[in-house]
């Protein structure tokens, strides 16, 4: 079987407030994904990006939701894409912009699978609807969108709701939830890892316990990586980063061992901001962990 990877740039900023995670594709590119990964599939097609422009910020007035109906005209188009690469037999790759992206993404995804498991790798939970929201910003809220809750123009996208049922949830890296989060986390069983389980356990256990807890229940996971999911000192080009996080090197190991287990159908690398990283740091990063995700090997 021919091993084909499309890549989709999703150039989103309209999900949060910072400028220059619109950036985080060209980065990702500049940072030598196609050279990368060009050892470890038999054809890689570029896509290049979806057309996000730069439209004016516009709050819904009814909801408080930033940008909800950009966002959802956004995510569309992606989902789109990221369902035609599906059918083509290409593993989709989809390098952000924000967190919002997500929404579109397992749109797309969700369609191929009657039991799509997510891996959430991240600092935070992505769990808020308009109603738990601090901020507004759809960014905080694409997982909670894709279990279904939260604003219909966003849950309906690609014309079904229930991208992902909760149990079929892992996320890793917590450390910063809020407190409507933290009820909902509770409230339907989502597994989660925080750093505290990250530390006690270490990296290793923590993977083997994802991959069979997601294994025999699911047809297809996904993984969206967040790189604020990693600590700051290594990924400081994010937009909310958060102290105490995941490193380097136990993201490499979590990637090797998913790439073992054969367990990723589709994939998505978000938050990329090159206005404020340094020299390319957090986009190498996110370039090297796709290395481990893909097979490379050193021998
Ligand atoms: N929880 C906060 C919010 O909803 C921050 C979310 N920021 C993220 N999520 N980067 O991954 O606004
Ligand atoms: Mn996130
Ligand atoms: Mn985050
Ligand atoms: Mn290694």
């Amino acid at each position: 079987m021919t091993r084909k990877l499309s890549i989709i740039g999703m150039p989103m900023d309209l999900g949060q407030m910072r400028r220059g995670v619109d950036m985080g594709p060209s980065a990702i590119r500049y940072a030598g994904i196609n050279e990368r990964l060009k050892p470890l599939f038999d054809e890689i097609h570029d896509l290049g990006d979806i057309p996000i422009g730069r439209p004016e910020v516009a709050i819904d007035e009814e909801s408080n939701l930033r940008n909800l109906d950009l966002v959802a005209e956004k995510n569309t188009l992606l989902c789109e894409k990221v369902d035609e690469a599906i059918q083509a037999g290409a593993f989709p790759l989809v390098l952000g912009g924000d967190h919002s992206i997500a929404i579109g993404t397992l749109a797309g995804v969700a369609k191929h699978y009657k039991n799509l498991g997510v891996i959430w790798y991240d600092a935070h939970g992505d769990l808020n609807t308009a109603e738990t929201s601090p901020s507004g910003n759809i960014h905080g809220m694409p997982l909670a969108v894709s279990i279904g809750l939260g604003h219909k123009l966003l849950t309906d996208i690609g014309g079904y709701s229930l991208k992902v049922k909760p149990e079929h949830v892992v996320i890793i890296g917590a450390r910063s939830l809020d407190e409507g989060e933290r009820i909902l986390i509770k409230e339907k069983g989502i597994k989660v890892y925080t750093m505290h389980e990250i530390d006690r356990l270490g990296m290793a256990k923590v993977m083997e316990e994802t991959i069979a807890y997601l294994k025999d229940k699911t047809d297809g996971v996904h993984l969206s990586l967040d790189l604020d999911g990693l600590d700051p000192s290594e990924c400081p080009g994010v937009g909310t980063p958060v102290m105490g996080g995941i490193s380097y090197r136990e993201s490499h190991l979590a990637m090797e061992m998913l790439e073992e287990a054969k367990l990723i159908t589709s994939a998505e690398f978000v938050e990329v901001n090159p206005i404020l990283d340094e020299k390319n740091k957090t986009a190498s990063v996110a370039v090297g962990l796709m290395g481990s995700l893909f097979g490379e090997k050193l021998l």
